[in-house]
């Protein structure tokens, strides 16, 4: 058949299908756009054809509807995700951040960035970037290292093989992540003759592997040899849909479980083997227990500095890490026994090696008690009122207002790691905090994709007025699909997560507060509120869309997140909260580097806390 190559492309892409466990899914939910030259006459004629094949959906930002694609793949567990295009230039190059986040976070997203003109018959076209050393170059090769598969489609029939390995990538639980195929505007307009084979139908199945035989057994061997070992529930736990393999492991071995950012909800919050969560971000419960390990069972994680606490948290001198992981870069990781597979059926095979076999009774029974202790901690910090309203108070508000199966989504500031220790997970899918990448940003955009996923739940997007003001555009693109969001937007004046990490490293808050230049100085932290910035976060919000409440009090709030419920579009509730009542850290450190010599007595004494603290630094090699 006679087609351009964006025609062509969009049939492709129309006609995949995944499975795992027998059930199949189409693999694009739609594709997210903004047009300009580079794609409007390309795959935008293509979308404009035949609008049947793919729904288009319009965005506000190329940042944006990246991290609603990831967003929207993370709720399907890495089955499903959308594509993008843009025009060449800086609708290409405003994707690097959403890729590199995909990437980073291991979550399946298509990019189709226009691309100057193969022919070169108009060069330098509009935005091209003109290298004196480098003809084949565009703005595209920075979205190079932030993909796992770049290809650069430089005439109609390259279409075909170049589809064919962005989706061998997308699909596989091991390698996926950004796939880009960068497309000449030119190329995506010209015919030629497609194959029929490349348009059929295609289903690409997702295996549950199981890690080599040799290996279970030095595992088995390792774990019933243990007398302190911590399961760590990462991402991967919840892709693999391995939640109710991971409890029944638990339940019948006693082995208690840590928990990631990305693997909360992994065992719900009330269960006598959840220790919740682990590392910088962690309870006081997982923590503990992590610290005297004697093995870890990591599973489905990518070990990042958050999770171990910059390596300080496995104290043991002899622990031993077990890995199980779709991936062998995570899989190795800690000098550990890489087991390398899907996390339901090694978690399942793990619980048949272990039949017959426990954790002794004095420690299953420590898990319990830590999970109790934990959660009288919530509950204390939920309670705290005063005005305005403390961070926590504020999660605890949002938490009960929620049902089980809503879904709280956040990126960063110093609400994700709140939420890592406070928030009451009940669902696998209702914890939704993007920590791979801690995008400011991501929150409304990822939310987007949350519900466009989810429907059928309510989100409640928490985002700090910095990451609001950063990127909120998105919130236009859910009025226009009409899904609704309840974006609890939380006032402190500006960066006040940075802010306290710059206090307790000496340089006193500087350039984090929201506020007006006086005498020089920008932004240093102080009590004093009078000359903050007069952002109008509400009149913002109101102006792109939303319905919005102004929420002083936590009864206020209480009574917005109320309404909220009853509204049919977005909702934004703009509250307050005191800035320097924040959630304490529970026996964990993270690495960040101080100056070795400066003039400042703050930072001298920092930089001394920072070397005795570094001596606890693990190598695990
Ligand atoms: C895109 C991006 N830029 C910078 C950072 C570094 N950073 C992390 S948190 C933060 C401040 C966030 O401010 P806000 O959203 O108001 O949250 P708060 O810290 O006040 O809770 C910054 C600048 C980041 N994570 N992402
Ligand atoms: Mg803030």
């Amino acid at each position: 058949m006679r087609l351009t190559a964006a025609q062509a492309l969009v049939r492709f892409l129309a006609a995949q299908y995944v499975e795992r466990d027998g059930v199949e899914q189409r693999f694009f939910g739609g594709c997210f756009g903004i047009f300009g030259h580079g794609n409007v006459a390309g795959i935008g004629e293509a979308l404009y054809e035949s609008p049947d094949l793919l729904t288009y959906y319009q965005a506000r930002s190329e940042q944006g509807m990246v991290h609603t694609a990831a967003g929207y793949a993370r709720m399907k567990n890495r089955l499903r995700t959308m594509a993008c295009t843009t025009s060449i230039g800086p609708g290409a190059t405003n994707m690097v951040t959403g890729a590199a986040l995909a990437t980073v976070n291991r979550l399946p997203v298509l990019l189709l960035p226009g691309d100057v003109f193969a022919s070169r018959r108009p060069d330098p076209v509009l935005q091209q970037l003109e290298l004196p050393w480098a003809g084949d170059a565009s703005v595209n090769e920075t979205l190079r290292p932030v993909s796992r598969y770049f290809d650069r489609i430089w005439r109609p029939e390259q279409v075909v093989p170049a589809a064919l390995q962005a989706m061998r990538v997308l699909v596989s639980q091991a390698e996926t992540g950004a796939v880009t195929l960068a497309f000449p505007q030119d190329v995506q307009t010209e015919a030629f003759d497609c194959p029929d084979g490349f348009l059929r139908r295609r289903v690409w199945h997702v295996p549950r592997t199981l890690p080599d035989e040799g290996a279970i057994e030095q595992a088995l061997g390792l774990i019933r040899a243990a007398k302190r070992p911590l399961l760590v529930a990462g991402g991967g736990v919840v892709y693999s849909e391995a939640t109710g393999a991971l409890r029944r492991l638990c339940e019948q071995t006693g082995i208690p479980v840590g928990e990631t950012q990305a693997g909360k909800g992994s065992l719900p919050y009330d269960h006598a083997s959840a220790l919740g969560a682990l590392g910088v971000t962690g309870t006081f419960a997982a923590n503990r227990v992590a610290a005297e390990a004697d093995l870890v069972i990591g599973v489905g994680t990518r070990w990042s500095d958050f999770t171990t606490a910059s390596k300080t948290a496995f104290r043991n001198r002899d622990v031993r890490f077990v890995n199980v992981n779709v991936a062998d870069l995570d899989a190795a990781k800690h000098a550990g026994l890489a087991l390398v597979g899907d996390a339901r059926a090694t978690l399942e095979r793990l619980a048949e090696g272990l039949a017959g076999w426990s954790v002794d009774d004095a420690y299953r029974a420590a898990a319990e008690q830590l999970n109790n202790e934990w959660d009288s901690e919530v509950s204390r910090l939920y309670a705290i009122e005063h005005e305005p309203p403390a961070q926590s108070a504020v999660i605890g508000a949002v938490n009960d207002a929620a049902s089980p199966q809503d879904v709280v989504v956040c990126a960063a500031g110093s609400m994700p790691g709140d939420l890592h220790k406070l928030w009451r997970t009940r669902d696998p899918k209702g914890y939704h905090v993007e920590y791979g990448y801690s995008c400011m940003g991501y929150e409304i955009a990822g939310g987007l994709g949350v519900k466009l996923a989810a429907p059928e739940r309510e989100v409640y997007v928490l985002v700090g007025d910095g990451s609001y003001l950063m990127l909120s555009s998105e919130l236009v693109t859910a009025v226009q699909e009409r899904r609704k969001l309840i974006v609890v937007i939380v006032d402190n004046h500006g960066y006040s997560s940075i802010g306290s990490l710059s206090r307790s490293l000496g340089t006193d808050g500087f350039g984090t507060l929201y506020r007006y230049r006086s005498n020089g100085s920008l932004g240093l932290d102080s009590e004093d509120s009078s000359d903050y910035l007069p952002v109008d976060l509400a009149a913002n919000a109101e102006s792109l869309g939303a319905k919005t409440i102004s929420a002083a009090t936590l009864d206020e709030l209480r009574a917005a997140l109320e309404e909220a419920k009853a509204e049919e579009g977005p909702v934004a509730i703009v509250v307050e909260v005191d800035r320097y009542e924040s959630v304490p850290g529970y026996e964990s450190w993270w690495d960040v580097a101080v100056a070795e010599v400066s003039d400042v007595a703050s930072v001298r004494e920092a930089r001394a806390r920072y070397e005795t603290a570094r001596e606890d630094e693990r190598r695990h090699v």
